[in-house]
This record gives structure tokens, sequence and C-alpha cells, in this order.
């Protein structure tokens, strides 16, 4: 473990109030992509438009050479080339995704980190082995309580040298749909989304679907590692251990209607009838309800709720809204079949996490049609 300098020992950060996003958080929103809200049109979000989160580096693995130790609390600790992963059960599933961190940016105060907007999420169809599978063929022990999760990329993190590692509690990485991986909407795994082979755990945030997996370890206790203990804590204060973040808050986007301004994003529409287009997720429950608003948030009204293409998969909606000519905000909000209401305003937390505030998408409509010069 190399030492590091006291310069990049630090504690999460909050910005000042007027401070402005920085070469810093510029330096991981580009390597960093979010999904084009247009992009919210496809049930199944074509691969190169997926959002994207790298901790640290995009690691070089060799599929010939690569091995998936599984060992801890087992009976028989194995290790798996890629034929054998493969030679398993295969199981398909449809998840929607989204970064624990997406929205950061818009909190006030802003925590310091990936600046993201509201759109770091994305779904599609990944095929792999059943981790319960797996797990039963080793031979788990009845006391075995967290699983822990080994990628192969290596970083610094707040001053902690680390592999990226995440641990789940046993009794939710024995869910039916949580899989290993191997293939990303019919093909394998692209690099960048955890080539060979990366977890998927439907409904939690991105977090925990740990890429370019190389480990698997059970525990007969709890996992202290630096992701699970320190990142991804829903805390109101710097000092508190907080509580872990864990499945999806409910959130409602719309796909922005008529065409935007190149700078500012905002739109400009037609008068008339709009079909908006939208879809909501949330990782505990169905989506039940969205609503819409196109004054701000005065008032709501209801959209049309579409089944999901699957339990783990966003729905889409629909809503009729017919523009008047000025200036609106449209917004939606989602609702599960929990009792999860989306917010208006932001849930806020020193790590901007698990933040679910409503989309705000600022409309200009003229009448015919707009023209600019
Ligand atoms: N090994 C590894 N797995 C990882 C990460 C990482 O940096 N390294 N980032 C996590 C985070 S924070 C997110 S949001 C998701 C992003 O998955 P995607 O880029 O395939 O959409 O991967 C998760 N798995
Ligand atoms: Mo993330």
């Amino acid at each position: 473990m190399t030492t590091v300098p006291p310069e990049h020992s630090t504690r999460s950060r909050i910005a000042e109030p007027a401070e402005g996003i920085g070469l810093d958080e510029l330096a991981l929103a580009a390597r960093n992509h979010a999904m084009p809200l247009e992009a919210l049109r496809y049930d199944v979000t074509p691969v190169g438009l997926h959002y994207l989160l790298v901790h640290y580096d995009i690691p070089a693995l060799d599929p010939a050479s690569w091995r998936l130790t599984v060992d801890g609390a087992v009976e028989r600790p194995a290790v798996l080339d890629l034929d054998a992963l493969r030679a398993l059960p295969r199981r398909t599933v449809t998840v929607t995704l989204e970064c624990a961190g997406n929205g950061r940016a818009r909190l006030h105060p802003r925590p310091v980190s990936q600046p993201w907007l509201t759109e770091a999420v994305g779904t599609a169809t990944w095929t792999g082995a059943s981790l319960a599978d797996l797990l039963g063929s080793v031979g788990l022990w009845p006391d075995a309580v967290e699983v822990v999760f080994t990628g192969a990329d290596h970083g610094v993190e707040r001053g902690v040298e680390q592999d990226y590692q995440r641990a789940l509690p046993v009794r939710e990485a024995l869910g039916e749909d949580v899989l290993v991986a191997y293939e990303m909407n019919g093909a394998p795994l692209p690099v960048q989304h955890g080539f060979p082979a990366r977890l998927v755990i439907p409904g939690w945030y991105g977090m925990a679907h740990v890429r370019w997996l190389c480990r698997i370890s059970t525990l007969t206790s709890r996992f202290d590692g630096f992701q699970n203990a320190v990142a991804y804590r829903l805390k109101t204060s710097v000092d508190e251990d907080g509580e872990p973040v864990t499945r999806i808050q409910p959130r409602a986007l719309l796909v922005p209607p008529g065409y935007p301004d190149f700078m500012s994003r905002t739109r400009f529409a037609a008068a008339g009838v709009h079909e908006l287009v939208g879809r909501a997720w949330s990782g505990m429950a169905p989506i039940v309800r969205v609503e819409v608003s196109s004054d701000g948030g005065g008032t709501w009204a209801e959209a049309v709720v579409e089944p999901a293409p699957g339990r783990w998969a966003w729905h889409r909606w629909t809503y009729r809204w017919v523009a008047e000519p000025g200036r609106h905000e449209l917004l939606a909000r989602a609702y599960d079949a929990a009792g999860n209401v989306q917010p208006v305003d932001q849930p806020w937390n020193v790590q901007g996490m698990a933040n679910n505030m409503a989309q705000r998408v600022p409309v200009v409509v003229a009448y015919p049609q707009v023209r600019l010069g």
C-alpha cells in the first residue's frame, strides 16, 4: 500500500455558496456520462447511451486468464473461468440502474463529487448466472451474514487505497434475480460496463452492482470496507455514521418536448397538444402513479402509467399537455406501491445520495411555431 499525500486524504466536501463546478468535478463528468433524456424513449437503453460511472480506471482483463474466486464462509471454495460461469443455468433480467449520486449537482449546498443532473440512469437486459445457484454450488455456511464482491479496479479514495469492493447482506444476495452477468442487451458485456462479468442486484442503486468481478467472499461478520462503511451513507452532518444507501427511491423523468437551445437547454415548443412521454421507476415497489405539473409545481394532473416490461424495469408514462403560448415549467413525480412519493423539494444529505427531487423542464411555447432570428 502506498502512502497517500495528505492533500488527498480529504473528507467529502460541500461547495461554498457561490462556488461553481470545479475542474476536478469536470474531469469526473467528462469520464462518466449520463443518459441523454431523449433516450427515455427506449424500453431498453442502447448500450452507448446507458449512463456510466467508473470510480477509478477501466481495467484491462483478458477473458482467457480471467478467474472468479468464490471463497470465505463456504464448504467448497471454487475458482471459475468464463466457460464455467457460462455453463451455469442462464437467466435474463431487465433492470433499471441508477447512480445513487443522481441529482447531486442540483442540491444546495452542493456536495462536491461527480456532478450529476437528473439523468444518471439506464435500463439494460442482463444475462448471467444466478448468484444463488453459484453460492448454492459451493455450499454457503448457514451462519454467513454478508457477501463481499471485489472488482479488478484499484484506486485511492479520500486517502484510502483500495480495490472497488461492496458487500451485501446474504438475504439480499440470494434474491432470485441477482446475477453474475456476462451479457448486456444480448452481447458480451462492453468493457466499460464490467467485462467479463459484473454483479447485478435489481432494485439497488448502482454502487452495489460491482463490475470487473474477480472475487466473491462470504463472511460470518459485518464487512467494514470503505464503500460500505464510509461512502454511500445518508447523513446530515459530516461526523455522523449515517444510514447505508440501499434501494432506489422513486423517480419520474420526462423527455423534454420541442427542441433545445444549445447552451441553456431551454426548450422551445409550438403551442397546441404535446404528448409528453417519460419513464418512472422505484427499486422498492412497482410505480402506481405519475403526476405532471406544467406550472412549476403549483397544480398537478395524472399521467397514464403503462405496465413495466419487467419487475425491475421502468414504466413508460404519457401525458397529454395542451401548451398555451408563454413560459412554462414542467415537473413530474412518481408514487410507488409501497407508499413512497417523490419529493418536489430536495432531500439533502452530505454525500448527495438517493436524492430524487423532481426534475424541472423550462419550456417556451409560441404560436403557431417558434422562429428565432
Ligand atoms: N468495480 C467497480 N464496480 C462499480 C463501480 C466502480 O467504480 N468499480 N462503480 C459503481 C457505481 S457507483 C455505479 S453507479 C455503477 C455504474 O454502472 P454502469 O457504469 O455500468 O452504469 O457501477 C458500480 N460498480
Ligand atoms: Mo454510482
